[in-house]
């Protein structure tokens, strides 16, 4: 399989992340693609390419102007705020305030975050467009006959809303990379995403339409981040009622439980025939996780990568989260892996 990196995701070196009452080292560190990386060569798992550069068109698509021009300024008003440290919310349009766009810093980040923990760093605007550029390119991949492709990028994007920025996500690059492909002339794309959390952005960007099918296995909201989105319940709305499906799920699932919800969600995908499938590839589902309650082992990985594969879809696959960094590559792998040696 096709893999597309670049190094553009260095960009964005956070110092920190709201965690726990603490500032610590952010979770959704550079060294995660790197061991992503290591493990794609030392497997052999296929050529490893750079991106091309598509431009703001296939984002402005997605995302809100407001928001794409607040993300690429923020980090010079907030160093013109005069302040020390990263830039972090600290006052949201909460309920019964008003919904207006304020023109200070403090007031803008707290309008486009939806969550705290994502400090905004110099180079977290470069680094965002550079991993839009890493899906995209896998995206074209797909359209040029490739069987199934991956995009290792970072930072990772189903947590993006259209004009909200969320659980270190800023581009959506999934639903970017999708859309795309809609524009480019597939009638029908399914988004299935498998990391521990909601993909809340991505349902957001999609709720309302038909030709785009989201699914998405997670952490019960009730217990888990983002806990604002991501119920049973939620299935669509207009021409877009029917084409949501949530797959919360309790603390300690483990791969029979987790994977009895991927087949009833690969189930769903089949009927809605998809001309290709985006999978947000988070491996936050993985047993030891730092921040996640899910049991899947490394094992489980390769399995679920073949269930993947019987859908006979091509498929494009984005990195989102996964935290157990000295495993996240061999877990990554083992899902693309899986996927290959059944759709190949
Ligand atoms: N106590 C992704 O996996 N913080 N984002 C959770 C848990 C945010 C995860 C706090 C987690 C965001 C892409
Ligand atoms: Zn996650």
């Amino acid at each position: 399989m096709l893999t597309v990196y670049s190094d553009t995701h260095l960009k964005r070196q956070a110092r920190t992340e709201l965690y726990g009452g603490q500032l610590v080292p952010p979770h959704e560190c550079p060294e995660r693609v790197a061991y992503v990386l290591d493990r794609v060569r030392a497997t052999r798992l296929g050529e490893v390419v750079p991106p091309r550069g598509y431009g703001r068109a296939p984002i402005a698509r997605v995302h809100d102007a407001g928001y794409l021009n607040f993300l690429e300024h923020a980090w010079d008003e907030w160093l013109k705020a005069g302040y020390p440290g990263e830039a972090i919310p600290t006052c949201w349009p909460a309920r019964r305030m008003a919904q207006r766009i304020p023109t200070h810093i403090d007031g803008k980040l707290g309008y486009y975050a939806a969550s705290s923990e994502s400090s905004i760093s110099a180079g977290t605007w470069e680094a965002s467009l550079g991993a839009v550029d890493v899906a995209l390119t896998a995206a074209q991949a797909l359209r040029d006959g490739a069987t199934g492709a991956f995009a290792l990028c970072r930072p990772p994007g189903h947590h993006a809303a259209s004009d909200m920025y969320c659980g270190y996500c800023f581009l959506n690059n999934a639903a970017i990379a999708a859309q795309w492909l809609r524009d480019q002339g597939a009638g029908r794309v399914a988004i299935l995403d498998v990391d521990f959390h909601h993909g809340n952005g991505t349902q957001d960007i999609f709720y309302d339409r038909g030709d785009v099918f989201f699914a998405s296995l997670h952490g019960d909201p009730r217990e888990a981040f983002p806990h604002f989105l991501g119920y049973e319940d939620e299935t669509g709305i207009g021409a877009g009622e029917g084409f949501n499906a949530n797959y919360p799920l309790p603390r300690g699932a483990d791969y029979p439980v987790w994977s009895e919800a991927l087949k009833s969600a690969l189930g769903r995908i089949a009927a809605f025939a998809p001309d290709v499938l985006v999978v947000s590839l988070g491996v936050d589902t993985f047993q030891s996780d730092p921040i996640s309650f899910f049991k899947l082992t490394s094992d489980d990985f390769s399995r679920y990568g073949e269930l993947i594969g019987g859908l006979r879809v091509p498929t494009l696959f984005a990195l989102e989260g996964g935290y157990a960094v000295e495993e996240i590559g061999v877990n990554v792998v083992n899902v693309l892996a899986g996927y290959e040696s059944v759709a190949r």
